[in-house]
Parts: structure tokens; C-alpha cells; sequence
């Protein structure tokens, strides 16, 4: 993998990034050694840390850099400086700042390794055109060879569409019988599913940027067309506007730097837009990455978060050829986010700032910045209407053990809305995921990448109607232990909550994070809050996020 992405055209132009004249302190790697320290940094940090190492969600991991902060002192750090023993600590053990432990699916010598590639210069990987995109387009059914009506019985709106992570697989489950329905080829460490806004066509992407258009109208789930529309990407959103349904659909890279606009129906590539430029701060940036997308459900827009910019991009849709973009300022370290319940506010965690950004989809406007604990991390975000503050958005966080609750109601509750109206304790740090559904009275909370096995394979599950307590008391569940998997090398961590369309099941992960090592999800009971079932299966090779087809079609979170 990443010896493809240190090849071609874009690599000479780009080399100067990678110079610092501190190579020659740097430890050294055979070939073979840094290229699979390469591969491991793609696969596992180039997420956090940047494919230039320039920091994000992660820390700068640069082989030395300096910087002037706003008061005009200098400070200066790096790789080289942190040394080997260190970093191999680092890595080896996460740090409770948010960075994950990666002893038990890396060996000692892997650890070494990495310690001394991330002392070394980065490489910079190859550019992505257009007529790249192009050249990888396959369109395996054309539209009028695909079915005309629902070959199969299966009630599609409670189909969960699940990463099979490292498998590069997704399994399609049927949510009322439980039973694996397919499981389909995808791209590499394949990331996020979402629908198409007539719930006939699953969009799923891969860390390597390829895409995969599922049709369920087949009599088993069946890949129609396929693109990489990056080299590494993490989002993919359809348009949901009265008129552009099923119309189009958007992948966002974080390499190259930039988001691609794709025809709907056969994913034939159309617009390529750079989002390399200047940050909130006014400072040029080479690798502005796209995390979130969003799409508006009442204007032909999606609203791209582009990470170290610190901006939302309005991308009006409408007119490809004369795009209109509206840019919104608000902090950088843009990740991930999701609607208020009523779809009129965007919120997107500011993670490394310490912020949720608020922007108002209505008007185009940026609304607030709200402080919150350390790096707020709400997947999409949970909405309940709090006994006490109203409607409120929630948020876990990757560097507290805190939910942050922020009021949206500046109609009915203004004196709450974009301000932190309560943090409730949940069971450790290094959360990825809060979860509610509005038929539920349940708020869910997780903390997969906690170094501790046993809060990692376990969740927070707060009573919404107790919220207005003095002292609301949570109920910790053991989730790992309820899908009884036995010892496993890698920990047994319990990730992303998602409901079923009824709202009465929530689904979560036992994901262990290696291949060779079983895996479960347990699907609870929301009303008594007991395990119903739990789902294994030599298939599902590490199950990490799920996609109900309604939930996602609907935002409905
Ligand atoms: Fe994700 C969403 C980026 C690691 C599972 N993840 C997102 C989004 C971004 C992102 C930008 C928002 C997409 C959107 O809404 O359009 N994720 C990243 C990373 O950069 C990071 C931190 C490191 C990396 O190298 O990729 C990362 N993510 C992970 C994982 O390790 C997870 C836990 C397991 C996995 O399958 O990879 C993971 N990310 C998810 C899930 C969502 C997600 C399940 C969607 C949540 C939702 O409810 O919509």
C-alpha cells in the first residue's frame, strides 16, 4: 500500500516537504523495515498525525519543528528530540491524552520501528486528478440493467450495513432476524457507510479511497460501481435536497487534500476541488484535510469540514460547472459532527482545539464556537431533550471522561443554546462515541481506546428523564464480558453504539482489533437494557462502526 503511495507523478514535486536537515540524526531502517513501518503508519497514525506529520487530532511528528506562538515565543520540539525509548513508550502504551495503546496489535519489533521511521523525514505520496479518478471508475450494472423492483424480502430499512475493518469487507445484517445477509468486497481498512436518500444504494468507503455503490434491490447485496476518488479518504455523503435525490454523491480525502463530487447513480467522477490553502489563522497549510460531511436536507449543499483550515465549506451543488462555495470560519482541527434534531445546525467537534463549532445551515452562517473538555469526539452526535436545558446535542471525548451536553434551542431555551449546559461522567477517557435515538430514553456512551481492558469493553448509559437530578447516577455495562469471546491477545474494546430503526435495540461492537481474533456485536435490549443477542460469526473479522439503512438515510441520531 504504501509503497503505491510513494510512486508517481506528484512524488518529485512534492519531495522538498519532506526535507529538514535533521535526517542525518535520524536512525535509519533497512528498505524493507521502512516500508512496512510505512504501511503501519498509513494504516494506524497517518488518521491522527497527518500523512505529513504536521499534527491534527494527534500531535505534530515532525523530526523537529519550531513555532511562534500568538505571544511571540518560540517553541520547538520533535521526533528527533523525544528519542527512541520515548516514542516506543508512546506508541507502545497511548498516552491518557487520547493516543491509544498499540501493544497488543503491534509486536516489540513493529514498536522499534515506528519509533525510528517517525524520526526520519516524512515522505509526501503522489497527487490524485481527476483523470486519475477516472481511470479507476468501473461501472459493473449499468442503470438499466439493474433490477426495477426489490428482488429479496429482506425489510431493508432495518439492514445494518457493518465495517469488517480490517477484512476491507462490509457484512450486510438483516436487523430482524440477526442473520448476515452478505458480506461484500470493499476498499482497504474501509471506513464509513452511508445511504443514499432513497435507501436503495449504500455508499462505503475505504481508507485508500475507494468506493463502493452497494444496490439493495438485488436478491443479495451487489456492488454496481466502484471508484478510488482518493488516496486516503475517510467520508463519503449523498445529496438530500427536494430534486437531487440519489443525484449525487461526495468523497472527502485527506490525500490529496481535496473532495470529489460523483455522479449518484454510476459514481462517474465530475469535480475535483482542492482544499489546500489558508487556515482561521492565516497561515498556508499544504495538507488541509476533509473530515465530516454532512449534506443539507433542504438546499442543494454539503458542508465539508475541512480539518486544519478550520473551516465548513458550503458546497452548493446545484451548478457543478459554476460551483458556489461558501466559507464559514471556525476553528481548526475540524473532525467529526452531525445535525441538531431539527437539521437546521451543524455541529463538528474542533477536536485538538477543544471546541464544537456550531453553523447554521439555514442561513450559511457561522452561529458559535463553544469550549468544551479535551478533544470532543461525537461521531455524529446524540440529540435529547434534557428534563431541565430542552433540546441538547452530546458529545464524548477522546481526552476526558466527560459527556458535554450543549444546548440547540435558541428559539424556546435561548439562555442554554451554544453554551455547555452539563458534563456527566462517563466511565473513562478515549470515548469515540455517544448514541440515543428519540423513541429512547437512554443516552449511550463508549470508550473503546482506553488502554484499561475493562473500561474499553465497557459502556455509560445515562436515563435522559434522570438528567435533571442533583446527581444523575449512570449504570456502567460490561459489554466485552456479555459477548463472552473468552482471552483474546488484543483488547476486547466496545465501540460505536447504533440503534436499529425502532429505536428499541442498540448494537454495539466487540471489536478486538486483529484479524486472527474473534469478534462479536451485542445487540441490547434498550428498555431493559439486557444483552438479546449476541452475533457471531467467522465472518465478521473485526466489526467496528454500523450503519442502520434508515438511521443513516434519515440522520436520525
Ligand atoms: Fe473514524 C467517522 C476520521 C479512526 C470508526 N472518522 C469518522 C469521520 C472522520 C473520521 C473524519 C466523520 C465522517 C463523516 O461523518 O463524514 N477515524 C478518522 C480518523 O482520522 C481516525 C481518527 C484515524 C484513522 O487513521 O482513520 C479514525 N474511525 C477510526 C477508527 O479506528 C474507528 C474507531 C474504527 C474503524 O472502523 O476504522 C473509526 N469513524 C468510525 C465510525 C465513524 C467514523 C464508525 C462514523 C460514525 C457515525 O456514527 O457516523
Amino acid at each position: 500500500m504504501f509503497k503505491y503511495l510513494v510512486k508517481g507523478a506528484g512524488f518529485l514535486a512534492l519531495s522538498f516537504m519532506a526535507s529538514t536537515t535533521f535526517a542525518a540524526d535520524a536512525p535509519t531502517l533497512s528498505p524493507e523495515a521502512k516500508s512496512a513501518s510505512g504501511n503501519i503508519y498509513f494504516e494506524r497514525c497517518a488518521g491522527c498525525h497527518g500523512m505529513l506529520r504536521k499534527g491534527a487530532t494527534g500531535k505534530n511528528l515532525e523530526p523537529a519543528w519550531s513555532r511562534k506562538d500568538a505571544d511571540g515565543q518560540l517553541s520547538e520540539g520533535g521526533t528527533l528530540k523525544l528519542g527512541s525509548s520515548r516514542l516506543e513508550k508512546i506508541i507502545g502504551y497511548g498516552t491518557e491524552g487520547g493516543m491509544p495503546n498499540f501493544d497488543d496489535i503491534l509486536s516489540k519489533d513493529e514498536i522499534k520501528n515506528m519509533a525510528a521511521y517517525i524520526q526520519m523525514p516524512p515522505d509526501a505520496p503522489p497527487e490524485w486528478s481527476l483523470k486519475d479518478i477516472r481511470g479507476t471508475w468501473k461501472l459493473h450494472v449499468p442503470v438499466d440493467q439493474r433490477p426495477t423492483r426489490k428482488m429479496n424480502n429482506v425489510n431493508l430499512n432495518n439492514v445494518f450495513s457493518v465495517t469488517l475493518r480490517d477484512a476491507g469487507e462490509v457484512a450486510l445484517i438483516d436487523g430482524d432476524t440477526k442473520q448476515i445477509w452478505g458480506v461484500v468486497k470493499t476498499g482497504y481498512a474501509v471506513h464509513i457507510s452511508r445511504l443514499s436518500l432513497s435507501g436503495r444504494y449504500i455508499h462505503v468507503v475505504g481508507r485508500d479511497g475507494r468506493l463502493d455503490m452497494i444496490d439493495l434491490w438485488f436478491e443479495k447485496p451487489t456492488v454496481v460501481a466502484t471508484v478510488k476518488a482518493g488516496m486516503e479518504t475517510r467520508s463519503v455523503e449523498t445529496s438530500k435536497a427536494k430534486g437531487f435525490e440519489d443525484k449525487y454523491v461526495i468523497v472527502g480525502s485527506y490525500w490529496p487534500p481535496q473532495y470529489t463530487i460523483l455522479d449518484g447513480m454510476t459514481l462517474e467522477p465530475l469535480k475535483n476541488v482542492s482544499t489546500r490553502g489558508v487556515t482561521v489563522d492565516g497561515d498556508y497549510h499544504q495538507e488541509p484535510r476533509v473530515a465530516s460531511i454532512v449534506a443539507s436536507t433542504t438546499k442543494p449543499e454539503f458542508l465539508v469540514s475541512v480539518k486544519e483550515t478550520g473551516m465548513v465549506k458550503m458546497v452548493d451543488y446545484s451548478d457543478l460547472t459554476n460551483l458556489k462555495e461558501t466559507t464559514i470560519n471556525t476553528a481548526k482541527f475540524l473532525h467529526d459532527g452531525g445535525y441538531d434534531a431539527t437539521k437546521r445546525y451543524f455541529l463538528v467537534a474542533a477536536n485538538a482545539s477543544n471546541k464544537v463549532a456550531v453553523v447554521d445551515v439555514k442561513e450559511g452562517k457561522f452561529t458559535a464556537l463553544v469550549d468544551t473538555a479535551k478533544i470532543p469526539h461525537p461521531g455524529r452526535g446524540a440529540n435529547i431533550v434534557h428534563p431541565k436545558y430542552g433540546p441538547v446535542w452530546a458529545t464524548s471525548h477522546l481526552g476526558a471522561d466527560v459527556i458535554t451536553l450543549i444546548g440547540t434551542d435558541p428559539e424556546k431555551h435561548p439562555q442554554y443554546a451554544w453554551k455547555v449546559v452539563q458534563e456527566l461522567k462517563n466511565h473513562g477517557a478515549n470515548s469515540l462515541f455517544v448514541k440515543t435515538h428519540p423513541k429512547s430514553d437512554n443516552l449511550w456512551a463508549d470508550s473503546p481506546l482506553n488502554p484499561d481492558p475493562k473500561l474499553a469493553g465497557s459502556v455509560t448509559v445515562y436515563r435522559v428523564s434522570d438528567l435533571g437530578k442533583a446527581d444523575p447516577q449512570p449504570e456502567v455495562i460490561d459489554i466485552a464480558a456479555a459477548a463472552n469471546l473468552g482471552k483474546t491477545k488484543g483488547i476486547q474494546r466496545v465501540v460505536q453504539g447504533e440503534y436499529n430503526q425502532n429505536g428499541d435495540e442498540i448494537w454495539y461492537s466487540v471489536w478486538t482489533g486483529n484479524k486472527t481474533e474473534p469478534s462479536a456485536i451485542v445487540v441490547i435490549d434498550d428498555k431493559t437494557r439486557k444483552v438479546k443477542t449476541v452475533i457471531k460469526d467467522k465472518r465478521l473479522v473485526t466489526p467496528t462502526g454500523k450503519f442502520n439503512v434508515f438511521n443513516t438515510q434519515h440522520d436520525v441520531y
